[in-house]
């Protein structure tokens, strides 16, 4: 075992908080939904079943809708900000009100495909909750096959510059006054601005005031953008999930139906002005504008659209360390500013999954080549910066120490 190998080890059980895992301490105390699956990822290197109890974990707590959160408030803890207070969501255990990638219906399958003992009860026991969310997703955010948020952090990617023309539009009158957390942990150069913040939570604040009710937020909330993420995530975890029904012995037909509305639904995120897949504000109609990382996420999809590889070449050449989240040839990129630039380990890792199925040997190979001397370089930072691969954001960070034990190293 290597040293790295050690230090992600120790990384891993050190934000252990047993059954969950916390993204890092102080800056994130909380059970972060796509993140948890990361980390089962990472522990399934060598500990399957406390790779398993992170992803039952998460799914405990399941609203009864079929939505799983983004946040599980398992302890309070005043070090971060908004807490289960502002949120007030509904389900078994204190959450948010949003959901986040669901990448969980891919890793488990991945997962029990390491567990000759007990993969497949694992996946039998998971598989009606993991039904019962991508059902959620159909029916509350599909909007003829494209995936539509309701808040950025739902994207994972939470200041994207694919938010500003959507933002634009939000006066975020009526929230009460509130002190950030985030900027007490990390240098504020490397966070959202005040400007995001209060949107933010205008859109909390108007979720939280519904009951979190989908059917009134869908007809008023000035914040529905259909997204890349969302989408290619959940196309891709369709197919997985088909793939564990036949296995299972589930019903297909429905997942089915989903997967050829996505597959359409997809192209409905083309962006012709800049030949690449975008995010669409479905308010206003338009198009985010750039290329983002997400947008690599198409291979993932099992989308093999190969006009993609022009821009990901080009991305990949602008800077020394890829793939930075933002394009390095936009007006809006900053390669210090958390999603405006920033190089996010585990994007690498499903971009790159994604082409290594599509055939783009080469491009995922010198993606990993690329993560893992990032990391070698750098240490396990929440995201570095695309220019020197300087370390920035949160340290000690559960998803790029599961990166790099479960894929990088
Ligand atoms: C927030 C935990 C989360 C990630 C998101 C990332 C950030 C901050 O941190 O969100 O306050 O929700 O953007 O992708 O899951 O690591």
């Amino acid at each position: 075992m290597s040293d790295l190998d050690a230090q992600a080890r120790d990384i891993l059980r050190g934000n252990d908080k047993g059954g969950y895992t916390v993204p890092t301490h102080g800056l994130y105390p909380y059970q972060w939904n796509w993140d948890s699956v990361f980390a089962a990822w990472g522990f399934a290197v060598d500990d399957l079943p406390r790779a398993w109890a992170e992803i039952e974990t998460l799914l405990a707590g399941q609203w009864d809708n079929g939505m799983v959160p983004h946040i599980l408030f398992h302890q309070v803890d005043p070090s971060y900000f908004p807490g289960p207070d502002v949120w007030q969501g509904t389900g078994p255990v204190p959450s948010s009100g949003i959901s986040q990638p669901p990448i969980a219906a891919t890793f488990v399958r991945q997962i029990a495909a390491l567990d000759a003992a007990n993969g497949a009860a694992k996946m039998r026991a998971l598989f009606p909750a993991l039904l019962k969310w991508h059902r959620w997703f159909y029916q509350w955010r599909s909007e003829d096959g494209a995936i539509v948020v309701t808040h950025p952090w739902e994207t994972g990617r939470d200041n994207s510059p694919d938010w500003d023309p959507p933002f634009a539009a939000i006066d975020p009158v009526g929230i009460d006054t509130y002190q950030r957390r985030d900027t007490g942990h990390v240098n504020q150069d490397e966070r959202p601005r005040k400007y995001e913040y209060d949107r933010y939570l205008y859109l909390v604040k108007l979720g939280a005031d519904s009951g979190w009710d989908e059917r009134y937020l869908r007809q008023v909330t000035p914040f529905r953008v259909a997204d890349p993420t969302m989408s290619f995530t959940l196309l891709r975890a369709n197919r997985d999930l088909l793939a564990m029904a036949a296995e299972l012995g589930e019903p297909t037909d429905e997942i089915a139906t989903w997967i050829a509305a996505q597959e359409a639904g997809a192209q409905t995120l083309w962006n012709p002005d800049i030949a690449a897949y975008d995010t669409c504000d479905l308010r206003s109609g338009a198009f985010g504008g750039g290329v983002s990382s997400a947008a690599f996420l198409c291979w993932y999809a099992g989308i093999h659209d190969d006009r993609m590889l022009g821009h990901l070449e080009r991305i990949m050449s602008a800077e020394t360390y890829g793939i930075a989240s933002y394009d390095p040839d936009h007006a809006a990129y900053e390669p210090k500013r958390y999603w405006r630039g920033p190089v996010w380990a585990m994007m690498n890792m499903l971009i790159a999954m994604g082409l290594h199925e599509a055939g783009h040997t080469a491009h995922a190979d010198a993606i990993r080549a690329n993560t893992a001397r990032m990391i070698t370089e750098n240490g396990f930072a929440e995201y570095f910066d695309p220019r020197d691969g300087a370390p920035a954001g949160g340290r000690s960070f559960t998803w790029t120490a599961a990166v790099w034990l479960g894929w990088a190293s």
